[in-house]
């Protein structure tokens, strides 16, 4: 019986439970889950949705204005501090924009990924699921054109300008997903709120935190309010934020306006135990409607709020923008506290009745102001130090500083300025936008090929080159791609992928031919390696044209930030059959990942690997992964030969591999784990399978084509 056995008697149904993928007992295999968010959609827009041309329609300030009104209507079950949500929605907009992380793009406002988990649940995230409720009649009115994305980080920028900030813009036009995102890696150390050694290799060198991550603790968007660990420590606090500001692309300044302009509104709250507190949305309970974080003992009053455990606020105007901040963090001296539900703070000593800062609630109470370990760092780094005496003796300067960060914190992830909609889009061209110049698409590209034709290049240096131009593309940010032709400056054209000889032999061919037709070089070098990819068909005996889509710009070194582009670097490329020594990760994990920030398919994966390879386009024209003896020829022989059981595969000790005949022993071919995954990893195996089979030559030269050109025109949000 089912209770002595311990088997339920009915059957549970499907697998829903996260952590529960069918390849969850063999870890090490391939799990291509982060590119099947770009198959079927999970949203629920009709085909022809255009995210771009609905967003057009909006009534931009109607819903500024909305929002303004939303900021002072305090409601019964999530009463406003002062009777104002600024604060809480500055705070949504930050922590949606600050899961940006540089290293590759991911993370940001630019999703609406704040709705979902992990980040939704995340400690750091406490209450900010109230100030998206807040929020959702406003998404309700304006539906499909105003995206959650649009609308978090637009929150902030409207309560700044509420209270007396002159912002310096705001531009619309992200588009939400409506699933969790699985790609971005938030630490190898999967415990929330653990020990930050456990992602350091060096506590007191914040720059040993592994590679990529932006946090002191999973489950925070930077730092531990309370210190590293939840020790009190300015100094060693201040080298985490600047490491992790560092990490979302900001400077000392830019960092230091953004601590001291984000605390000069608003407040913490902490002001009982966290004993009673309930469990966070995602195992929140039923009937409270999504909700987490369940305070039992809030009796409708804002001052019962809780979230982080730390209560006060930093200024004593705390719906104003002023002064108040930098005023008190330097007039006084700070002594460290605990709050009243126990968490470190620090404290004025002696602070004068005029400074004192009034209850959320009842205006008759006084409280002292407060500093986080992290704002205390804004005064004991010296560093810091010095930029904040600056501010505060200029708080114009200040402003202009603080709006201008603002702006980038909640436009970073966005891309270059064609996906910016609406009449507060700022004018001027900043450089983090990586600006390109409007290009020429008026002029005779077949007169354009005849001459790439016949300038010399080989095939392989054509089809190579545009590749290379183009793969540096990533959604997640919207940045790289071939468009501005960046490169041919540095320092693109020194990166070691980009094989430096062989990119200025290449571009010393294509330079005058667009300078000739008055086409810029962009478009030259993806032109030709469209030209490189006909003459493959041809030589396979079809003639399918590839498409071009004109007007890319060059841009200029003035335009690049080379610094910024140092991230875009590609250390491995499995489409290249390249792979740094000095990487860790495995070839083909790296290739899955640039496949995901290039946004493919699995298929389309697949058929640019298989495709590329018979294109002899391998890095420094290695043989490795080339299973053909008629290379230039767009065949489908890679696959073909995976799948050939004439063949043996055989691992040699340098970690490479040989495909040898069966029946004589003598090598056929060479490969990387980056070519045979393809053939054993089931799920890949399948889609090298369908190019493999007679019915699809032609399918697969029309499906390289595609994804060529996807990959081309990634980043061609001029003309999207
Ligand atoms: Fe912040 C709040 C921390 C930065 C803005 N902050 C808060 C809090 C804390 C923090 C703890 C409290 C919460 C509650 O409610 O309880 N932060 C912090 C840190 C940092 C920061 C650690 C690093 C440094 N912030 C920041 C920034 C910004 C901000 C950058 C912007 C810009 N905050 C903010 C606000 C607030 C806060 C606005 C308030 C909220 C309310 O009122 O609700």
């Amino acid at each position: 019986d089912a209770k002595t056995t311990g088997r339920c008697p009915v059957s549970h149904g499907g697998n829903t439970s996260t952590g529960n993928h069918p390849t969850k007992w063999w870890p090490e295999s391939l799990n291509l889950d982060i590119l099947r968010q770009h198959g079927a959609p999970t949203n629920p827009m009709s085909p022809d949705y255009n995210h771009k041309e609905a967003v057009k329609s909006l009534n931009f300030q109607g819903v500024w204005d909305d929002v303004k009104a939303l900021l002072t209507d305090s409601q019964p079950w999530w009463p406003a501090d002062w009777g104002h949500y600024g604060g809480l929605m500055i705070r949504l907009s930050w922590h949606a924009a600050g899961s940006y992380r540089l290293a590759d793009g991911r993370g940001g406002a630019g999703t609406g990924n704040i709705r979902f988990e992990p980040l939704n649940s995340w400690p750091d995230n406490a209450s900010l699921d109230k100030a998206c409720r807040l929020l959702w009649p406003i998404k309700k009115k304006y539906g499909n054109a105003l995206s959650w994305a649009d609308l978090t980080a637009l929150a902030g920028t409207v309560a700044y300008e509420s209270m007396g900030l002159k912002v310096f813009g705001f531009g619309f036009g992200r588009e939400d997903v409506y699933a969790p995102e699985i790609d971005i890696n938030w630490g190898g150390d999967s415990e929330i709120l653990g020990e930050t050694d456990g992602r350091v290799a060096d506590l007191n060198d914040a720059n040993t935190m592994d590679e990529g991550v932006a946090a002191s603790h999973l489950g925070l968007i930077y730092v531990n309010p309370e210190g590293v660990n939840g020790n009190p420590d300015p100094a060693l606090t201040a080298k985490y934020v600047r490491t992790t500001f560092a990490r979302m692309a900001m400077n000392d300044e830019e960092t230091a306006a953004l601590t001291v302009g984000g605390h000069t509104v608003g407040k913490a709250h902490g002001a009982m135990a966290a004993d009673n507190i309930g469990k966070e949305p995602s195992i929140g309970r039923m009937e409270d409607a999504g909700l987490g974080w369940h305070n039992p003992d809030a009796k409708g009053k804002a001052n019962q709020h809780f979230t982080s455990g730390i209560e006060g606020a930093w200024t004593s105007n705390p719906t104003q923008w002023d002064d108040g901040y930098l005023k008190l963090l330097f007039e006084y001296e700070w002594e460290l506290k605990k709050s009243p539900a126990g968490a470190w703070q620090w404290e004025p000593v002696d602070i004068k009745e005029e400074h004192k800062v009034p209850d959320a609630s009842d205006p008759d109470i006084k409280h002292n102001p407060i500093m986080t370990d992290a704002d205390m760092a804004m005064k004991v780094d010296p560093i810091y130090n010095k930029i904040c005496q600056k501010f505060k003796d200029d708080h114009e300067y200040f402003s202009e500083v603080f709006a201008r960060a603002w702006f980038k914190l909640t436009h970073r992830d966005m891309g270059p300025k064609d996906n910016y909609i609406g009449p507060f889009v700022p004018q001027e061209d900043l450089i983090w936008q990586d600006p390109i110049p409007a290009g020429n698409s008026d002029y005779d590209i077949a007169a354009a090929k005849k001459d790439i034709k016949n300038c010399g290049l080989s095939l392989a240096d054509m089809v190579a080159t545009a590749w290379d131009s183009a793969r540096t593309y990533r959604g997640s940010d919207k940045r790289g791609g071939a468009n501005g032709a960046r490169i041919r400056l540095a320092p693109q054209k020194d990166w070691q992928g980009n094989e430096p000889e062989r990119l200025a032999k290449v571009l010393s061919k294509l330079e005058p031919i667009a300078k000739k037709h008055n086409a810029s070089v962009a478009d030259i070098i993806v032109l030709a390696g469209n030209v490189g990819i006909e003459q493959a068909i041809e030589k396979a005996g079809k003639s399918v044209k590839v498409p071009f889509t004109p007007g890319r710009g060059d841009a200029t070194d003035e335009m690049t930030d080379a610094e910024s582009f140092d991230v875009l670097e590609p250390k491995s490329d499995g489409f290249r059959n390249w792979h740094h020594s000095d990487r860790q990760s495995k070839p083909e994990i790296l290739m899955l990942d640039r496949a995901q920030l290039l946004g493919l398919t699995i298929a389309e994966m697949v058929v640019l690997v298989g495709g590329l390879r018979v294109l002899g386009t391998t890095y420094g024209g290695s043989k490795l992964g080339v299973f053909t003896d008629n290379e230039g020829v767009l065949s489908t022989d890679f696959f073909e030969n995976l799948t050939d059981m004439g063949l043996s595969w055989h691992a040699m000790e340098d970690g490479s591999y040989e495909l040898r005949e069966r029946d004589s022993g003598s090598i056929k071919y060479f490969a990387t784990s980056a070519d045979l995954v393809f053939g054993s990893n089931a799920a890949l195996r399948t889609y090298v399978e369908h190019y493999a089979q007679d019915d699809n030559k032609d399918k697969f030269i029309n499906d390289f084509v595609a994804a060529w050109c996807k990959v081309m025109d990634a980043d061609r949000f001029d003309v999207k």
